[in-house]
């Protein structure tokens, strides 16, 4: 059995939101979701069985510093569930390097989550199809569960542990890329689990989200298929402030907007009217993503830069699954 396994995994973004649980014990999404992987700002991880009956935890680093606290639990949750599933008893050394700023809405438990699912099952000798690992990625972290697959991603939410896995979408040639404006680098002020959590139990919006979504992609599925790219674009941005909308309806209310947030979507409407054709989307922060055809992203990442002095700017277009190195 192999012992030691490495695998990279990206951040996804959510062209269509995942925003609530529907049960929270095995991670199953109140409504579907779609997405794009990116090219950029992979996650590495590297999961090596540790052969030493004196250790009797998981051990952790991320970006060389020993992970603590909540984020070692998550990893030692998720990894005493591969152990379940392999009938294992051995712990983990767990390393990870991130490119992306964790914890600052760009998706950074998405690349982690997904990386881990594949360097964890195979270091423990799960031998998983794609979905399987998708729905394992999911239990870790919900997004997740779209990073391991490349492209546009489509997350069923399915009704049990095993079908709630993503899918990838045929490509239908949209020719896509993603332009991220780092507003913001810190940890946000509240993590999504909570923030999903106080807005399903409190925003009388969020019968209304969970009654719009499976339209939202349907539409989604059918523009993509039609490689019609405003339809895409616009369809975005409502899905996001539809997801904003209803976390604002939250008690108390969730905000993640700060004034450059504002300023950003403001920019995208004028690029917009000056005929550079793009839409804006925005996660659990303050971050700004504009997506647009690839030819056109350099010239909004100028604008972006001139516009926030000293933010970084990242471009990407779509990228890989997980993979194992
Ligand atoms: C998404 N987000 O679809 C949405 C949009 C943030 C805003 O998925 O609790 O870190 O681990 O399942 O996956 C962030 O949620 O939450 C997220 P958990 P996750 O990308």
């Amino acid at each position: 059995m192999t012992t030691t396994a490495t695998a990279v995994a990206h951040p996804n973004i959510a062209l269509i939101k995942y925003w609530g649980k529907r049960d929270e014990a095995v991670q199953l999404p109140a409504t579907g979701s779609l997405s794009l992987t990116l090219g950029i700002a992979p996650t590495t991880t590297t999961v090596s069985l540790i052969d030493d009956p004196s250790v009797t935890a998981d051990l952790g680093t991320l970006n060389g510093q020993e992970m603590v606290g909540k984020d070692l639990s998550r990893v030692q949750k998720f990894l005493d569930l591969v152990r379940e599933r392999a009938g294992s008893t051995s712990f983990a050394e767990v390393t990870s390097t991130n490119e992306i700023p964790t914890g600052a809405g760009l998706a950074s438990s998405a690349s982690g989550f997904g990386a881990l699912a594949l360097a964890a099952a195979k270091a423990y000798g799960l031998d998983y199809a794609p979905e399987q690992l998708s729905a394992l990625a999911r239990r870790g972290s919900g997004s997740a569960c779209r990073s391991i697959f490349g492209g546009l991603v489509e997350w069923l939410p399915g009704d049990d542990d095993a079908s709630s896995h993503a899918v990838a979408l045929p490509d239908s040639g949209l020719d896509l890329s993603l332009v991220v404006a780092v507003l913001a680098p810190g940890r946000k002020k509240i993590d999504s689990r909570a923030a999903m959590r106080r807005t399903v139990e409190t925003s009388p919006f969020f019968p209304a989200w969970v009654e719009q979504v499976p339209h939202d992609i349907e539409d989604m599925k059918a523009a993509i298929a039609a490689a019609d790219f405003t339809a895409v674009g616009e369809l975005a941005e409502a899905n996001a402030m539809r997801m904003h909308a209803t976390m604002l309806g939250a008690l108390p209310p969730v905000r993640y907007w700060n004034p450059d947030s504002v300023a950003a979507l403001d920019l995208v409407a004028t690029l917009r009217d000056e005929g550079t054709e793009c839409y804006a989307t925005m996660d659990a922060g303050p971050n700004v993503k504009v997506l647009c055809r690839s030819g056109d992203a350099e010239t909004i990442a100028d604008r972006l830069r001139a516009e926030f002095e000293d933010i970084d700017v990242l471009v990407s277009g779509s990228g890989p699954g997980a993979y194992l190195v």
